[in-house]
Formats: C-alpha cells, structure tokens, sequence
C-alpha cells in the first residue's frame, strides 16, 4: 500500500499508512507523508462499483462544482468543506490500477470527527447541510451518471429479494423468521414502492443525491456542526427521499444499524424534528410539494429498503455486504425491520412536524 500511495502526487514520502473507518464496502486508510500532510486512501469495490471512470468523474465533477460555489460565496475553510480528489503523479487520472485493484486517494480532513449518534443540534446543522448540498448541485451542467444503476430503487431491491428467495443458494429461506419477515415486507411493500410509481406519473423529479448520507458519512468540526459529506461514490440522480431517509436511519435509530439488542432499536423523533427543520430551511428554495410531503415516506422507506438489502444479502448467503460475525446480516435485519415498524408507529406526529 505503501507502493501504491507514492503513486499519488503527495507531498513527500509515505511515511505509515493505516486502516480507517468502518464502510461496509470499500477498503479505506490513512496514509501520512513526511511533510505532514495526511491522505485517505481507498481500494475502490470493484465488484459493486463495476465503471470506475465513471465513479471519479463523477466525484470530479461534483467536488470540482461544490468547490467553485464555496469560494464565490466567500468560504475561507474550503478545504475542509469539500473533498479534494489527488491525482497520479504522472498523469491527470484520479485513480490507479493494476488491473485488477483501483485505488483513489484524497486529503485528509484535519481536525474532523466521525460519530455515530447525533444531537437535536448536530441533527439541524446535518439538515441544513444536505440542503445546501443539494441546492449547490441543482445547476450542475456535467451529467451525473448512475454508479449503481436504480441502487435506491425499491421496485429493483424487491425483485432481488424475490431472486434471492427463488434461488435460496444457502438454504436460508426455511428458517421460519425469515419466513415472517418476508411476509411483513410483503405486506407493505406496494406502499414502499410509491417514489417508482410517483415518478412513471411524471410528479416527483430525480435531483443529483449522495445516496449513502448514513451519519459516518458526515465529517463533523468539534462544535458539532457539518463540515462535508464524504463517501461520494453513490452520488447520482435519486429522489432527495435518499438523503432525508439515509440520515434519518442512521441518525435517529437510538441504537447502530447492527445493534443486536432489538428492543433498544426505535425512531427519536427528536432528531427527525430537528432534522427536518434544517433541511426545510435550507432546501425551501427548490423543494416541490410533492417531495416534501413525502418526508414521512422517505423516512419509512430507508429502514425498510435497507432490511430487504440486508435480507437479501443473508439469503444470498452474505456477498455483498462486509459481516463479522455469520448471522450480521440476519441481525441487520431485525434491527431495521424494528426501526421500520417504529416510524411507522410516528406517521401522524412527523406528518404534523413536516406541515408545521
Ligand atoms: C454501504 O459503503 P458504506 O458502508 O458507507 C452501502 C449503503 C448502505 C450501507 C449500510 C454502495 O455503505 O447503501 O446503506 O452500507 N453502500 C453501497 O450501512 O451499497
Ligand atoms: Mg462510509
């Protein structure tokens, strides 16, 4: 890895490189240079993320365009506001392969914190965030294509779901849990897939989304406030239910997506109300009726896309997501099915939180 990060152009010579993180797909460290400089250094899924070039133009773009709009604003700190993609030492290219491993580097945002839990406070600053972060990208001329083609597509994950269960590779389907869960989700979900249908009807547009806006994803300064949104490679066009319905999973569970203790898994509406304070604040200015009064859906939608993932997964006998333990993904699932059931059990107070 060493090897590797001298590829970039860093200042000086690697000095220790370490890993960082906990992402459930990619592979991330830390790389520190004699100069003092820091870096992250990715080994990019390959398997899942099958059009590299693609995935940096992407970032490129983005960055490039978020950058631009920091500085005429006046941003003095936009280096620790935007990622700042670094290129190979010998050619503009934004990643290197040997073929068979891609690897990206940035710069390491100093003084930034990693949480998993939220205050009401930091929960605000996160809205408020993502609003500007989609307002920002609204006038994006580059075209932003799909990493994951229909990655937050609830019609697709459910045909997945059913594929898994056709299939059933590892004999998981006769574990009678599983089969009350896939009941439940059947249960709900032509519900769950409104967006899909909402937007053949021609009423809800896509907008250019981060898609993966789970609350490690968000680099935070000291006094809790949002310094940047990292992880980019699912930046794409979605419905903006992806970053409200991503954070709020995250954020708002009392407990993390993997906590195995379920009775503790639930949905605080205080961070749902604060969230949505900011994020209404700041996104006012492009936001339709429509989208926003689906917030509540949005909410509901995320823990139960992410149990039909998560259930997926398990069934396919654990291949895309990265588990610890056998049952991970099994576990995963109780946990957001609880969470799901739990937003539910809050569909008239946030539709009043959203109105209000
Ligand atoms: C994955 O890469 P990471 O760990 O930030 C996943 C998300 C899931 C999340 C669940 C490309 O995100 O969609 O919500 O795990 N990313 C991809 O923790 O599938
Ligand atoms: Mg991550």
């Amino acid at each position: 890895m060493e090897k590797i990060a001298q590829y970039f152009a860093i200042e000086g010579y690697v000095t220790d490189v370490r890993p960082l993180g906990n992402g459930l797909i990619n592979d991330t460290y830390l790389v520190s240079a004699s100069e003092g400089k820091r870096y992250v250094l990715q080994r990019i899924n390959h398997a899942i993320f099958k059009d590299v070039d693609l995935l940096q133009r992407n970032i490129a773009y983005v960055t490039a365009h978020i950058r631009a709009k920091l500085t005429a604003s006046g941003e003095t700190d936009v280096d620790r506001k935007v990622l700042r993609l670094i290129s190979l030492k010998d050619s503009q290219s934004t990643y290197y392969t040997d073929g068979k491993s891609y690897w990206r580097m940035s710069a390491f945002i100093e003084d930034s914190v990693t949480v998993e839990t939220v205050t009401p406070e930091s929960s605000y600053c996160a809205g408020k965030a993502f609003g500007e972060f989609q307002a920002m990208l609204v006038d994006i001329k580059e075209q932003i294509g799909e990493t994951i083609p229909d990655f937050h597509n609830m019609e697709l994950r459910a045909r997945q779901l059913r594929d898994a269960v056709a299939k059933d590779p590892v004999g998981r389907c006769s574990e009678p849990e599983i089969r009350q869960f896939l009941s439940e989700i059947d249960h709900h979900i032509e519900e769950m897939c409104k967006a899909e249908r909402l937007y053949r009807e021609g009423v809800l547009p896509k907008r250019i989304c981060h898609c993966d806006t789970k609350v490690s994803n968000m680099l935070f300064d000291k006094d809790g406030s949002v310094l940047c949104v990292i992880d980019l490679d699912t930046l794409m066009p979605s419905f903006i239910f992806s970053d409200v319905g991503d954070f709020l999973r995250t954020a708002a569970n009392h407990v993390a997506e993997d906590c195995p203790e379920i009775d503790k898994v639930g949905f605080n509406m205080d961070i749902f109300s604060s969230f949505i304070k900011g994020y209404l604040e700041s996104a006012a200015s492009f936001l339709t009726e429509v989208e926003k009064e689906n917030i509540p859906y949005a909410a509901a939608l995320f823990p139960f896309m992410q149990a039909v993932r998560f259930l997926t997964d398990y069934i396919n006998g654990d291949t895309y997501y990265k588990i610890a333990y056998p049952e991970h993904n099994l576990v995963r699932t109780r946990n957001q099915m609880a969470l799901f059931r739990s937003v539910l059990s809050h569909w008239d107070q946030m539709k009043a939180i959203v109105s209000e």
